[in-house]
């Protein structure tokens, strides 16, 4: 892959140069589509150091700061994407607006970045973005969550199987319940959701309704977002209490929301996990989820792996030596559950 080599001038010149045009058009009128210059000065759109020669520019735009997850993440492909590694990273954070990661994507493509890689918020509205850092000859990498576009828009996707997550969650609420002798029980069920539209929230919640359609006995009796925060999971778990007071599944799609519920349910005089009124089952698996599970609060949590940084760093340094790479790829997840030795996996886990 030939690079453009760095150069700040070149790319102040640039942006001074557009937003020269961009402040005519303004008067004339008839404003162009690109941030204006007051919104982030060219100066501004690089760090204190200067990107000297040589190094792989990316632009990098997160979805927010949302979770423990994301901010595993970011941290992950921030580690990746160093100096030292030989990058210059342009960090963006969209704060979970989907307007802000596209005014981020247009300036990395103002700036003439080597490469641009994105968590997309949601699946859909990417297409007239993809398609100018296409025609910018921009390579896109899609990291995380999915987008909902042509293959060509994008040289690749690497992220999570949100499918597998879902299901692997039903199958095991299933043995679990057999276990228990309660496979005949009527099970009624109710999911807090991640962020709607996002590609990893539709797959964790068809996944499990694949199972959930194998089991005549299970009733899911709600679904409502908490878009991935412990706020906004407490509100929700606070209204389902309310609403139904049979709840004996909650399906939390991230575990911010998680610890967000457990807190809701605690207040309404409950209790959860192994030994509670209520099974809880989560998505992610970071840390303080697993330090839950061992409190008892958690039954099981499906691993999302965010460290997703070096793999990032692998796909960009084989498209640097011209190689071909797949169009999607997967990180390796797994799940753990109270029946664990959790202290020994505790000591293992890097988020
Ligand atoms: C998963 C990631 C999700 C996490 C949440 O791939 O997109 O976003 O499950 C995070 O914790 O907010």
């Amino acid at each position: 892959m030939k690079r453009k080599s760095i150069n700040r001038n070149r790319i102040i010149r640039k942006t001074g140069l557009l937003s020269a045009v961009l402040f005519l058009s303004i008067l004339t009128g008839c404003a162009g589509q690109y941030p204006a210059e007051s919104e982030t000065p060219a100066a501004a759109l690089f760090e204190e150091t200067e990107p000297s020669e040589g190094r792989i520019v990316v632009g990098f735009c997160e979805t927010g700061s949302e979770s423990d997850w994301r901010r595993a993440h970011a941290a992950s492909i921030r580690s990746a994407l160093s100096e030292e590694e030989g990058f210059y990273l342009l960090y963006e954070d969209a704060q979970q607006k989907l307007e802000n990661q596209i005014k981020a994507v247009r300036r990395f493509i103002l700036q003439d970045v080597d490469y641009i890689v994105f968590s997309p918020l949601v699946k859909d509205g990417w297409d007239v973005v993809l398609e100018e850092a296409k025609e910018a000859g921009i390579p896109v990498i899609v990291n995380d969550r999915q987008v909902d576009v042509s293959e060509d828009l994008y040289t690749c996707w690497i992220g999570s199987d949100a499918e597998k997550e879902g299901r692997d969650a039903g199958l095991w609420l299933a043995d679990y319940l057999e276990k228990e002798g309660r496979d005949k029980e009527q099970i009624n069920i109710v999911t807090i959701q991640g962020t709607l539209g996002a590609s990893i929230q539709i797959g964790r919640k068809d996944g499990f309704a694949e199972v959930l359609s194998e089991h005549d006995n299970w009733t899911m009796l709600d679904m409502q977002t908490g878009d991935f925060t412990q706020t906004k999971g407490y509100e929700v778990m606070e209204d389902f209490l309310e609403k139904y007071d049979d709840i004996d599944v909650v399906v939390s799609e991230n575990d911010n929301m998680t610890f967000g519920a457990i807190d809701a349910i605690h207040d309404a005089g409950k209790t959860c996990g192994p030994d509670g009124d209520i099974i809880i089952l989560s998505f992610d698996a970071v840390h303080a989820a697993l330090e839950q599970m061992q409190k008892g609060d958690i039954n099981a949590d499906f691993e999302c792996n965010p460290m997703q940084g070096e793999k990032v760093k692998e796909i960009i340094l084989a498209l640097e030596a011209g190689r071909e790479v797949e169009k999607k790829m997967y990180v390796e997840e797994t799940y753990f559950d109270n029946t664990m030795d959790l202290e020994e996996i505790l000591k293992t886990r890097m988020y």
